[in-house]
């Protein structure tokens, strides 16, 4: 495929002032008619006029009431224009009923909706498709379906018939139509100023039940925007939508925002704990868009980070707000490493602002959004937060109703703090995580910190430049009281040093506290220290940091030096478990041991080979020895925090909730399952009853209640679809391939609906000892599928080739077994251009 880079941005020939489009719905012949009001634009004078079009039907064209034969390709077309404004007006088809890329105008369940951004805009009509075109749209929706929808307000509407009207200038990625037979969940809000806002969940018949929980984060959002960004909403009405089949979580159409059913809907029976907090995320995060994405949005694609890392930092000041600071500070960490330090570490490799792309959609990336996310923190941190809150009341002023590049960004900041960003800014050009290094020397109560920073060549970018790392750092003295509270540290050269000065004994260091910077941080320490951060540390995510080095230092000696579960760190962990000051969720994420894939990076760091099933047994070894030795504290922790009465899904329930569900699992592994059992059968809400099915499984007695389970819940596609997630991350490592196969075969599997789809083979990927076995059954199973679903849906197909992105890190016999299936899906005739990027670039 061609190559698009960002040093070739140029603007567009012809601006856009208003757009209308009229929608006639059929599933197999929808009509559009748009008339466009285009005018030169003087920035780019004596530009050809060229419009984005993909598989469309083109019914007529006229320039200013004339007829007109454009010239057409599959990727639009070009017509002899007025060097002066005109008005165009075409007519296509298009076919939403066949269209299962899930991407312009498509069906599902019988209800009509779109998903334009990043280009599916195109696959509407013919249109300048690109951010920095931004225009007012009126829309009339046609058809005999009960509710009409789009974006903006609403206008007319009759028998057959509604009209919506967006009185803000927006991009056509922006743009959303909705159409089915739908019933809603209607509430009102009323702004810091006074107006009063409509708002409304839609859903199919039979989910009204699920909304309320929705609703409540979608108004909280509202507010904490007012009032933590004085950010106000501008429109009259607020609508979000339910839809089953969608590529990814949701979208932030103005004023009306089209969700992935299993982001929105939410019952205690059908909703995990988890699946509560990332519904009120997710809410927040589209509702935020409105102002960080829609009023300031991007000039190109490669601009992508300045809205959604911009909105995931906001979406995660919300979440800490509304739940545990803490909490969601080390949660957001373990999954920046799971995903994006796996990325940065990988052939996918790339800058938070990339450079090139094939297809834009293969960018919605970990690095992009986490870390674009954590480039935010760390600006924060420098500037502080007042120099923070200045810098975005400027950004708000100085650039609404604009399409905005990370130049714009940083200059806000350059302009209110009067801070130079320059070395700053190759946050968002080099790629690859910053290996921090740190020595310490004590001599005459003073204490030197000296760090040497070091990015690893990625794709492209074999030399990196210095970056400025902020480093938060508190000193505890011997007798664990803080000696230095937490100061703020910046690294800006290759190698420099810091001095502490005036203590009265050699301290213990706690650095890169909060987890300052998206670094990885190699200090020399043995596991003693480790304990004495994990019992002493104040700062909780070192706390929790030191936890996890201990619990990686072990397990990584278990696996190369054969040695048992070690005694010391058990007792570690007996100490985090009965100190009841602590946050049950904390210790429950002490509890939790690294991921497997975490291992095997770990391997690689210390220069071996990971052999997943080694890995996978000295895990469950580790759990085995937890079960035994801390058993009693368990067995009390399970009866101490049991949550009485109904269920809420608040933080301190959720917490308690957390803890006995972890001390469950490992209680399971010794009793066959008994209490699990009587937790499955007692159950009033999913986190119990799920959980409860895990452990079960986890004592191999699992059978009766996955068939009642699945005679419980076979009527409901979000449940379902833990069903069949469960079943592959708890089979041997023997049986996953196996057991994945046998699960396509399910009569409700379906490749057509991305969640089932992601459901079966996401936890294939998420299972390395069953993925990665030795027999390849994993890889090919995986690849077989991939080149199945990538005639139906190639993005969802892209972005789950990801499961291959590691393969450097294997033996011999995986790489080539890898790699074959790799060269096999490329081979594959008519393969898209979407995941051909993908396996192209994993390949290297
Ligand atoms: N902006 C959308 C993502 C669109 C993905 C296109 N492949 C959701 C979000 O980040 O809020
Ligand atoms: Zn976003």
């Amino acid at each position: 495929g061609a190559t698009i880079y960002l040093k070739d941005y140029t603007p567009p020939a012809y601006l856009v002032d208003d757009v209308h489009l009229t929608f006639a719905l059929a599933p197999e012949a929808t009509r559009v008619r748009s008339t466009i009001r285009f005018r030169p634009n003087p920035e780019a004078a004596g530009r050809d006029f060229f419009l984005h079009g993909e598989e469309l039907t083109l019914i007529s064209a006229s320039i200013d009431g004339t007829p007109v034969t454009p010239e057409v390709t599959p990727e639009g077309l070009t017509c002899a224009v007025p060097d002066a404004p005109f008005t165009w007006e075409s007519e296509v088809e298009i076919a939403p009923a066949r269209n299962t890329a899930l991407e312009g105008l498509y069906m599902s369940n019988g209800m009509y909706c779109t998903q334009c951004e990043a280009e599916g805009f195109r696959k509407i009509t013919y249109y300048p498709d690109r951010p920095d075109v931004m225009a007012t749209f009126t829309v009339r929706v046609e058809s005999d379906l009960p509710v009409m929808l789009s974006n903006g307000n609403p206008g007319d509407s009759g028998p057959g018939f509604a009209e919506w009207h967006d009185p803000w200038p927006k991009p056509a990625y922006l743009f959303a139509l909705v159409a089915g037979e739908l019933v809603n969940h209607p509430d009102r809000f009323t702004t810091a100023s006074g107006k009063e806002v409509e708002l409304n969940i839609w859903v199919r018949p039979g989910d009204e039940d699920k909304c309320a929980f929705g609703m409540d984060a979608l108004k909280r959002s509202m507010k904490w925007d007012e009032d933590v960004y004085g950010r106000e909403y501008d429109l009259d009405i607020f609508n979000i939508v339910a839809v089953d089949d969608f590529n990814m979580g949701a979208m932030e159409n103005k004023g009306l925002n089209v969700f992935n059913s299993s982001c929105v809907l939410a019952s205690p029976e059908t909703s995990t704990d988890m699946n509560f907090e990332r519904i009120e995320a997710i809410i927040a995060h589209e509702y935020f868009h409105n102002w960080t994405g829609n009023r300031i949005t991007c000039r190109d694609w490669f601009q992508l980070c300045l809205k959604e890392g911009l909105t995931v930092f906001r979406d995660s000041q919300f979440t800490a707000d509304m739940r545990s600071e803490p909490v969601k500070r080390i949660t957001d960490v373990i999954a920046l490493r799971a995903r994006q330090f796996r990325e940065d570490n990988g052939p996918l490799a790339h800058p938070v602002r990339p450079e090139s792309f094939q297809e834009i959609n293969n960018f919605y990336t970990a690095t992009v959004y986490e870390k674009g996310a954590e480039v935010i923190g760390m600006l924060k941190r420098l500037v502080g937060d007042e120099g923070y809150a200045t810098a975005l009341d400027l950004y708000f002023e100085r650039h609404d109703g604009q399409a905005c590049t990370i130049e714009d960004w940083l200059k806000v900041f350059e302009d209110s703090t009067g801070r130079d960003l320059t070395q700053f800014k190759r946050w968002y050009s080099q790629a690859g995580t910053p290996r921090l290094k740190v020595d310490e020397s004590y001599a005459d109560g003073t204490l030197t910190l000296t760090f040497t920073q070091e990015t690893p060549p990625t794709p492209g970018q074999p030399d990196k430049l210095a970056q400025v790392i902020p480093v938060a750092v508190g000193l505890l003295g011997p007798n664990g009281d803080e000696v230095q509270p937490t100061t703020l540290l910046e690294v800006t050269e290759a190698e420099q040093s810091f001095t502490f000065t005036g203590l009265a004994a050699k301290p213990v260091p706690s650095i890169l506290r909060g987890f300052s910077a998206p670094v990885i941080l190699q200090r020399e320490t043995d596991n003693a220290e480790r304990a004495f951060l994990l019992a002493n540390d104040t700062d909780a995510f070192n706390k929790w940091e030191a936890g996890r080095a201990l619990a990686r230092d072990v397990l990584l000696r278990m696996l190369n030096e054969g040695t048992r579960p070690d005694p010391a760190f058990l007792g570690a962990l007996s100490s985090a478990l009965a100190d009841d000051s602590l946050d049950p969720a904390f210790r429950a994420l002490v509890l939790a041991l690294p991921s497997e894939d975490d291992l095997a990076q770990a391997q690689v760091d210390a220069g071996r080979v990971p052999d997943p099933q080694a890995i996978h047994e000295a895990r469950q070894r580790m759990f085995d020895a937890m079960a035994d030795t801390l058993h009693d504290q368990l067995a009390e922790a399970y009866e101490v925090y049991q949550v009485p009465g109904d269920y809420t899904p608040g933080a301190q329930h959720t917490a308690a909730r957390a803890l006995t569900n972890v001390a469950l699992s490992l209680l399971s592994r010794r009793d066959g399952g008994k209490l699990a059992q009587a937790q499955y059968d007692s159950a009033d809400n999913m986190t119990q009853q799920l959980s409860a099915l895990s452990s079960l499984l986890i004592a191999g007695a699992g059978d009766a209640a996955l068939a009642a389970f699945e005679q419980q819940w076979k009527h409901d596609r979000l449940v379902m679809d833990k069903w069949f997630s469960l079943q592959i991350t708890h089979a041997k490592p023997a049986e996953v391939a196996e057991v994945t196969d046998r699960l396509t075969q399910h009569p409700d599997f379906s490749m057509k609906n991305p969640n089932r789809f992601r459901a079966v083979f996401g936890a294939l990927a998420m299972t390395p000892a069953g993925f990665h076995h030795a027999s390849g059954a994993g890889y090919r199973l995986m690849a077989d599928w991939l080149i199945q679903l990538d005639a139906l849906n190639p993005q969802t197909t892209a972005r789950m080739c990801s499961a291959f992105e590691t393969w450097r890190r294997y033996d011999a016999d995986r790489q080539q077994m890898i790699t074959d299936e790799l060269r096999r899906i490329a081979a594959r005739p008519g393969l898209s251009r979407d995941t051909g990027e993908m396996v192209g670039r994993i390949l290297g």
